[in-house]
């Protein structure tokens, strides 16, 4: 019944066999097919180059209109073109795992797939990976199979490069094996505003003013010492992210240069802090979360929605929980309306107490040739965009 993921070396939900644990499930020496998969004669592949500011832009509207939506359909993601740069382009990217395709009459693009390397560890084995996003075919397009062309292709284009394990994320139900389960928590923000948007309701005993009154946050952040990540911060930092995500069983291992990539605040995308309690001192602790607003899909007021999502961090001297509420305050004060975190990593164990409200769906981990037992969400130390 799967026709494509049935072909592929995966764990599917339907067949309870492992093979040898924490291995490959396919071995690398595979022959690797030379030409591009074969596309229905309108259409023809295209790398993007997300270096010139007119194919972003493309990708950008691709996206807004065709990318993910809610099961509701009432709100669609609408990553930002900086935010597309931001994660496509990581150190280590490379324009083949930007993979398009476009009309061959219109030059129209149509179709979307991205790779990123990433060394991912993995009940303690490390290994070379690529991080799996943004597949996406226009709604035109749905339904026809495009999607397995896709996932072919930038799996040769990976192989190709010697890699041959993937990591990735999905919200929708998938025949595969998810290796972790994980669920989103949202703390409101902006109340007021959610409420007008339906992302949440009021009851009976929950009036406007009591939800105002709840949510209400501080002006300023309060730990001593916390300030914005910057460029020199990386060394101190990657270290001490490193060694605070070992604790997982799932996460991955940065380098300097992937820290100063993936941390150095940029307003709109990606917003990171540190706590150096004195400048004498080394750094302590570090927080960050990134930018994705979403459409609001026919609204006569609201456009958008402006989501925070937690991104990496550690503590050794600041309480995790007082990193967080510090992380809200921040969000709040540059004009979020609500503040996404999963139930990943040390999450759980704060999230009711600052007032997170569960989501309804999953967001579950796949892995692509890879073969290991599941892994509870609170081993889970990877986050993906
Ligand atoms: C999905 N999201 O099961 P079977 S997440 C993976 N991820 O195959 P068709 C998916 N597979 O069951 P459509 C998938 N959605 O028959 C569907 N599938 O074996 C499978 N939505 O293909 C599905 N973006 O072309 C079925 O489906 C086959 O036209 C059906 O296209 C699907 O980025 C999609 O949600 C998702 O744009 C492109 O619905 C389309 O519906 C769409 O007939 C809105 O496909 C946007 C959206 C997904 C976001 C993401 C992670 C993607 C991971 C892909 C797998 C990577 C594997 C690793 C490769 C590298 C390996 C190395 C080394
Ligand atoms: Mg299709």
């Amino acid at each position: 019944i799967h026709k494509f993921w049935g072909s592929q070396p995966i764990l599917l939900n339907s067949n309870n066999e492992l093979s040898e644990l924490n291995s490959p499930i396919i071995q690398d020496s595979i022959a690797i097919r030379e030409q591009p998969f074969t596309l229905s004669s309108s259409f023809e592949w295209s790398e993007l180059d997300l270096t010139l500011d007119c194919e972003i832009q493309e990708l950008y509207e691709l996206l807004c209109e065709n990318y993910v939506e809610d099961d509701d359909h009432m709100f669609r993601f609408a990553y930002s073109k900086q935010f597309l740069i931001w994660a496509l382009k990581p150190p280590g990217w490379l324009s083949e795992f930007h993979c398009g395709v476009r009309v061959k009459t219109s030059h129209k693009l149509v179709a979307f797939i991205s790779a990123v390397p990433a060394q991912i560890f993995v009940k303690g084995k490390l290994k070379q990976m690529v991080e799996i996003n943004f597949l996406c075919v226009h709604e035109k397009l749905r339904n026809k199979r495009v999607a397995p062309v896709l996932i072919r292709e930038i799996t040769r284009r990976v192989n190709l490069k010697g890699i041959f394990q993937a990591v990735f994320t999905s919200g929708a139900k998938l025949p595969n094996r998810p290796v972790a389960v994980c669920r989103y928590w949202h703390r409101s923000l902006n109340p007021k505003k959610l409420i007008e948007v339906e992302f949440s309701y009021l009851t009976r005993n929950m009036t406007l003013q009591r939800a105002l009154k709840l949510y209400k946050l501080p002006e300023k952040p309060i730990t001593p010492g916390l300030r914005k990540f910057k460029l020199s911060d990386s060394k101190a930092v990657c270290d001490g992210l490193n060694l605070y995500l070992s604790r997982f069983e799932l996460c991955p291992k940065f380098t300097e240069t992937d820290i100063s990539h993936w941390l150095t605040p940029h307003e709109g995308i990606i917003y990171s802090w540190v706590v150096q309690p004195t400048p004498s001192e080394p750094i302590t602790d570090m927080i960050s979360f990134y930018s994705i607003p979403s459409s609001v899909i026919r609204h006569p007021k609201h456009k958008h929605l402006y989501t925070a999502y937690l991104f990496y961090y550690f503590t050794t001297r600041t309480l995790f929980q007082d990193l967080l509420y510090d992380a809200l305050i921040l969000a709040k004060s540059n004009n979020f309306d609500v503040f996404n975190a999963l139930d990943i990593m040390e999450n759980k164990s704060v999230l009711e107490d600052l007032k997170f409200g569960m989501g309804d769906g999953n967001l579950q981990y796949f892995f692509y040739n890879w073969c290991c037992e599941n892994i509870a969400t609170d081993n889970v130390g990877l986050v993906l965009q």
